[in-house]
C-alpha cells in the first residue's frame, strides 16, 4: 500500500469510530495520522521496513501496528470489523452539511435510518423534526442538503480531477505512438468543478494507446473501447479521498489535432460563437478542420485557427462566451495574470491555530516555492473549535515572527490574523490587539443562517472597521458540499471600492470564493483582489495556483491582484493603512 492508500484507510477508521461514538481523542488520532501520512514526502513503506514509524509525529504504538499491517498485508482487520458494524449509508449521510457523526448516530439509533433514501422519507414525514436535538429547522436543512447532494452528483473538484488527469497523462505521454497529447474540456478551462476528463491525442497508430488507456491503473469499468474513442470509469485516491470519475480518450490525426483541441476544450457556447464567426468568412469550423467551398485551411495550432478568423488567441479560461470574442475583435482582451507573478500570500494557518505546520516550516516552504513574502492569518480568539488565538498567544506569535524575520534572508514574514467577523459585525479583538498586526483578514465562520440583508450588513460593518485590510472567503461556500451563506455580493463589492478593502480570492480548491463571475464584476468596479491559499499545511501553499486560475477566468490582470506587489510595495501599503487606523482610534 502506498501513502495515499494508508492515509485513506486511516481516515475511514476515524470516521467509522466517530459514527460508533468512540472516544474523540482516539478518533482524532486516526484523523491526524491520516493527514500526516497523506502529506509525507517519503514512502510510509520504507518507515515500516526500517522500523522508524515511531519517528513520525503523532504515530503511537497502536497506530504503528495498524500501519504496519496495512503496508505489509494491504488489509486491516480492525477496519474490516468497523465496516461490518457500520452500515455504509451512514457514511454517505455524513456528506450532508450540518450532519455530523453524532446526529447521524442519533438518526440511526432512534429511527433506524441507514440510507439517504430513508432519511429523505423520514424528513418528508416530519419524523426527524421530532427527535431531540433536531427540530423543524434542522429537518429543513437536511432536506436541502439531500437535494444539494443530488444536484452536484457526478461532479468532482478541480484539484481532484487534476490529479486523476495527470496520472492518465503520465501513463500515455511517453508512448512512442503519441504525437501530441492534451487535456481538454472544463479541466483545461479550469472550471472549479469538472464532470469528466477529456483527453485528446494525435497519432498514426491509435490501437496501442487505446489499449493502455482502458487498462490504466484504477479502471473499474470500461464504458467503451473503440478505434478513435474510448471511455473509462476510473477510481483514484486523492489526499485520502476516493475519487471516481469518467475519462474519455479521443485519438485523431495530427493535422486534425488543433481543431479537435479547440472543439473539445469548449465551452460549447464558445464553439457556437466561433462557428458563427467562421460562417461570416464563408467557412465551416468543426472538430476536423476549417473548410471552405474548395479549400481546406491548414492550421498547425489553435492560434492558427483564431488567426484564420482574424482573432488573437483566446486563452481557454476565457472561452465561456461571456464577451471574449467581441473583446478579441476590439483588441481589448486582458493580459491575464500568471502564477509566476504572485510574490507572496497572506491567509495561512499554522500550528498556532488549526494548521499542521510551524511558522518556520511554512516560511521555508513559501521561500522554496519562489515566493518573496508570506503572511499568517491564524484564527482569532472566539473560534475555539479551530484553536483561535488569545491575546497572549497573538503576542507570542508576533514575537516568534520578529525572530524569524531577523533570521531569514531575502524573505519577509507579515503579521496577520484571520479575524472573525462576529454576528453583529464587530471584530473579535479590541483595537489594541488589532493594532499589533500588519494586516487583518476579516472572515465569517459562524451564524450562517442570517437573512441576506443581515449578513450583508454584518460584513459591510466589518469592512468599515479601519483595521480590516482584506475580506476572506466572501460567501463561505464549500464546493460540492454546501452553498455559501446568503449575502449580497454586489453590495459588498461596491462597499469594497469605498472602503478600499481587498477582496480575497480564496484559492483553496474546496472554496474558490470569490467565484470567477464575481471576479469579473470586481474588475468592472475597480475592486482590488488578493489571492490566498488558506493553507493549513506546507503542501496547501501551492493552492494559490488555483486562485490564479479563478482570476484568469475572471479576466484579471497583474495590476488588479494585490499580491503581485513587491515586498517593499506591500510594506508601504500596510504601513499607510495602519497609520490611518491608529490615527482613527
Ligand atoms: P464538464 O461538464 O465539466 O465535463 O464540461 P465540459 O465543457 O468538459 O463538457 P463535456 O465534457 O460534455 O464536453 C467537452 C467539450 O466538447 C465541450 O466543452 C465542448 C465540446 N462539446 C461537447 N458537446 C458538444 C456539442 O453538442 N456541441 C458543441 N459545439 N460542442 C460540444
Ligand atoms: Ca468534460
Ligand atoms: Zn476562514
Amino acid at each position: 500500500m502506498d501513502n495515499q492508500q494508508v492515509s485513506a484507510a486511516l481516515a475511514e477508521v476515524g470516521t467509522l469510530m466517530e459514527l460508533l461514538g468512540e472516544n474523540p481523542f482516539k478518533v482524532n488520532a486516526y484523523a491526524n495520522a491520516s493527514r500526516t501520512i497523506g502529506q509525507l514526502t517519503d514512502e510510509i513503506a520504507s518507515h515500516v521496513n526500517k522500523g522508524t514509524l515511531g519517528e513520525i509525529p503523532g504515530i503511537g504504538p497502536t497506530l504503528q501496528e495498524k500501519i504496519s499491517s496495512l503496508v505489509k498485508t494491504g488489509k486491516l482487520e480492525f477496519l474490516e470489523e468497523l465496516r461490518a458494524k457500520v452500515p455504509s449509508g451512514l457514511v454517505k449521510m455524513l456528506a450532508i452539511q450540518g450532519l455530523g457523526p453524532k446526529k447521524v448516530k442519533a438518526l440511526y439509533d432512534q429511527l433506524q435510518i441507514d440510507s439517504l433514501e430513508k432519511l429523505k422519507s423520514a424528513c418528508d414525514e416530519s419524523k426527524v423534526a421530532e427527535l431531540k436535538g433536531f427540530g423543524a429547522k434542522t429537518q429543513q436543512k437536511i432536506l436541502e442538503g439531500i437535494e444539494f447532494l443530488g444536484s452536484v452528483a457526478g461532479r468532482v473538484r478541480l484539484d481532484e480531477a487534476d490529479s486523476v488527469a495527470n496520472s492518465l497523462l503520465n501513463l500515455l505521454k511517453d508512448m512512442k505512438e503519441v504525437i501530441r497529447i492534451e487535456v481538454c474540456g472544463s479541466l483545461r478551462r479550469r472550471r472549479e468543478t469538472v464532470k469528466d476528463i477529456d483527453v485528446l491525442v494525435s497519432s498514426k497508430n491509435p490501437a496501442p494507446i487505446m489499449e493502455k488507456f482502458v487498462t490504466a491503473p484504477g479502471v473499474i469499468q470500461v464504458l467503451g473501447h473503440g478505434e478513435t474513442k474510448s471511455s473509462i470509469f476510473v477510481e483514484a485516491l486523492v489526499n485520502g479521498s476516493r475519487i471516481k470519475m469518467q475519462a474519455d480518450l479521443r485519438v485523431v490525426k495530427d493535422e486534425e489535432f488543433p481543431f479537435a483541441l479547440a472543439y473539445f476544450t469548449g465551452s460549447k457556447e464558445h464553439n457556437v460563437a466561433m462557428r458563427s464567426r467562421a460562417i461570416e468568412y464563408g467557412l465551416k469550423l468543426n472538430e476536423y478542420g476549417l473548410t471552405g467551398e474548395n479549400k481546406n485551411i491548414k492550421c498547425k495550432t489553435e492560434e492558427d485557427i483564431y488567426k484564420a478568423l482574424d482573432l488573437p488567441y483566446i486563452a481557454p479560461e476565457l472561452r465561456e462566451d461571456t464577451g471574449e470574442i467581441n473583446a478579441a475583435l476590439k483588441a481589448t482582451l486582458p493580459t491575464l495574470i500568471e502564477s509566476k507573478q504572485i510574490q507572496g500570500v497572506f491567509h495561512n494557518h499554522t500550528t498556532y491555530s488549526d494548521g499542521a505546520n510551524s511558522l518556520e516550516e511554512m516560511a521555508n516552504k513559501a521561500k522554496s516555492l519562489g515566493l518573496k513574502y508570506l503572511g499568517f492569518g491564524d484564527h482569532s480568539q472566539s473560534l475555539t473549535v479551530a484553536n483561535g488565538l488569545s491575546p497572549e498567544r497573538v503576542k507570542k506569535q508576533i514575537a516568534e515572527i520578529d525572530e524569524l524575520n531577523s533570521k531569514m534572508k531575502g524573505f519577509r514574514i507579515f503579521k496577520g490574523i484571520e479575524c472573525d467577523i462576529l454576528a453583529d459585525g464587530s471584530l473579535d479583538y479590541d483595537d489594541e490587539i488589532l493594532s499589533l498586526f500588519d494586516y487583518v483578514v476579516g472572515s465569517v465562520h459562524t451564524h450562517f443562517q442570517m437573512t441576506r440583508e443581515e449578513m450583508t450588513q454584518r460584513i459591510i460593518k466589518a469592512m468599515n472597521h479601519p483595521a480590516i485590510t482584506m475580506l476572506g472567503h466572501l460567501t463561505g461556500r464549500l464546493l460540492l458540499r454546501r452553498d455559501g451563506y446568503a449575502v449580497n455580493q454586489e453590495a459588498v463589492l461596491q462597499e469594497a471600492v469605498k472602503t478600499k478593502t481587498l477582496i480575497e480570492i480564496n484559492a483553496h480548491p474546496m472554496r474558490l470564493d470569490l467565484d470567477w463571475i464575481h471576479c469579473k464584476r470586481a474588475k468592472e468596479l475597480g475592486v482590488k483582489l488578493v489571492i490566498n491559499p488558506d493553507a493549513h499545511s506546507t503542501e496547501d501553499l501551492e493552492y494559490y495556483e488555483y486562485g490564479v486560475s479563478v482570476a484568469r477566468r475572471g479576466w484579471l490582470e497583474k495590476d488588479e491582484i494585490f499580491n503581485t506587489l513587491t515586498t517593499i510595495e506591500v510594506e508601504a501599503y500596510f504601513s499607510e493603512r495602519r497609520k490611518a487606523f491608529t490615527k482613527k482610534k
